[in-house]
Formats: structure tokens, sequence, C-alpha cells
């Protein structure tokens, strides 16, 4: 079983992540254990202060290293193992799929969660990842640790129901998902962004003949000219490091050529 342990100021951020869905499920039964821990509580004066003013000077507060230092100390003795840290930050390394794979091998994972300007740079010898989940400005390191708790636990097995869909989905394979319809074969709306009254009338939207035609080849090789398509079209940074097999490439050479075409 993979134990998470979460060190956040905000326990009610993470806590309903872990009550429903399908990580509420696997904590459930027992697939993974992942227990939130209240960085005030591992702090050791009357108010509980978890942060301070940066030498040196300037804006904003740092967060504390002695509280940090003493919840390690305390998830460590209760885990009774050492634990893979990974600290959530906008300096980190980009958390991809590869490192979710990565983490999802450790026995145990500690997240500490970032807040205000940042840590204090001693805990740094306490961490043995540093990530980011993206270029963008957040308020804290919440929604990052339970970004990277749930592509690592989804990978624990157990955890996801269908192990195939775990191994089939688009990051591991490289290529992006083809496109799914369901019931009804035929549905009415109107036109997106409807400027002009011919805009406006009803458009029916069918599923593509192919996926009513039964013939399960010929579906295969169309979903396959979809993934590859869109690959290509919104995410071509992919294709180099998509593990295509020969169809896949000789798709997407004809795909290439079509684009390419004068
Ligand atoms: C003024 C300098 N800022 C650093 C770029 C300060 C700062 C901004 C935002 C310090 C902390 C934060 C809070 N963000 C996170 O803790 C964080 C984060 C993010 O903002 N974006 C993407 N990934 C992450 S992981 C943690």
């Amino acid at each position: 079983m993979m134990t998470f342990d979460i060190v956040t100021i905000f326990p009610a951020m993470i806590e309903p992540q872990l009550t429903a869905g399908i990580l509420g499920r696997a904590a459930a039964a027992g697939v993974i254990d992942v227990k939130i821990h209240d960085l005030r509580d591992f702090t050791t004066d009357r108010h509980r202060v978890v942060d301070d003013t940066p030498y040196g000077g300037g804006p904003g507060m740092v967060l504390k290293p002695d509280p940090i230092f003493r919840a390690l100390d305390a998830i460590e003795a209760d885990r009774g193992r050492p634990l893979t840290v990974v600290l959530t930050s906008p300096q980190g390394t980009p958390f991809t799929q590869l490192e979710a794979r990565r983490l999802s091998q450790v026995r145990g994972l500690v997240i500490l969660c970032g807040r205000y300007e940042g840590f204090d740079e001693r805990i740094r010898e306490r961490v043995s990842e540093e990530l980011s989940i993206g270029d963008y400005v957040l308020t804290g390191g919440e929604l990052p640790a339970m970004i990277v708790l749930d592509a690592v636990a989804r990978l624990v097995p157990g955890v996801v129901g269908d192990e195939a869909s775990v191994a089939n989905d688009s990051f591991s394979r490289g290529l992006l998902d083809f496109p799914h319809y369901t019931r009804p074969v035929e549905i009415a709306t109107t036109a997106p962004n409807a400027r002009s009254a011919e805009a406006l009338a009803e458009r029916v939207l069918r599923v593509p003949d192919v996926l009513l035609s039964g013939n399960h080849a010929q579906i295969r090789r169309w979903r396959k000219q979809q993934a590859v398509a869109r690959t290509l079209e919104r995410r071509p940074d992919l294709l180099a490091a998509a593990g295509l097999d020969d169809e896949e490439r000789e798709i997407l050479r004809e795909l290439v050529a079509q684009r390419d075409k004068p």
C-alpha cells in the first residue's frame, strides 16, 4: 500500500478531495493511505506561527524551517520508514506523466504545500523533488499538491478499477485521445457563435457513420487517424516523443503530406 502525507496550512482545502471520487474509494478500500497534516500542529509557540519576515528584507513572508522539520520527523516516525519528500513551488521542475510514474514507484510520499513567498531555503535539505505544475501563478501549493496526489495515486495498482484505461491513457501513449460519442445518433443544436439568422438555424449533429458500421478494424483505424490528427493539430510537441506504431507513423506521414500540399 502506498502512503501519502500532505503538509499544509489549509487542511480544509485538501480534505474534500479525499472523501469523494476514485481516490476517496481507494482510501476507503485501503489501497492508499492519505493523511493531511496541519503545519500549525508542528509549531511550539503560543500563536502557532508558521511564517516570518525574510532576512535581507523585501516583501512577503517565508515559511519557517523548524515546523517543517518537526512535521517531517513526526511523519517519518509515524510511517516507520524513509519517505520521498516533494515540494510544490513555482521554481520546481515541470510535473509530467513521467514524473508521476516515477513517484508512483515509491512506498511513501510526503507533499509539502508552498505558501507566501516560499520556504526557508534550508528545508530543501530534506526534499528530493521540487515540482511546478505549469507556468501560471497560483496563490499556494495546495492545488498543485492535489494534482500531484491525483496523478500519482491513480497509477497505484488497484486505485483505478480498469487497469487498461491507465495503461492506455493519452500521455502514457504519447498521443491525444480520439473523439468519443454515445447515444443518440442524431442531436439538434444551434450553431456556435450564431450571428446571422442562417447561423441560428438548427443543425443536426450525427455520430460518424464508421462508429455505427460494426466494422471493428475500420473503427480502430479511424480512431488512430483521429488521435494522430488531433495531436498533430493541437500538440505537435508530443509527436516527437510518442511511441507510434507502424500504422500511426503511416497516418502521420499522410497527414503531414496533405497539410504541406500547396
Ligand atoms: C513574486 C515571485 N513569485 C514566484 C514566482 C512568488 C510566488 C508566487 C506564487 C510564490 C508562491 C506562489 C504560490 N504558488 C505555488 O506555491 C505553486 C505553484 C504555482 O504558482 N504555479 C505552478 N505550480 C506551482 S507549485 C506551487
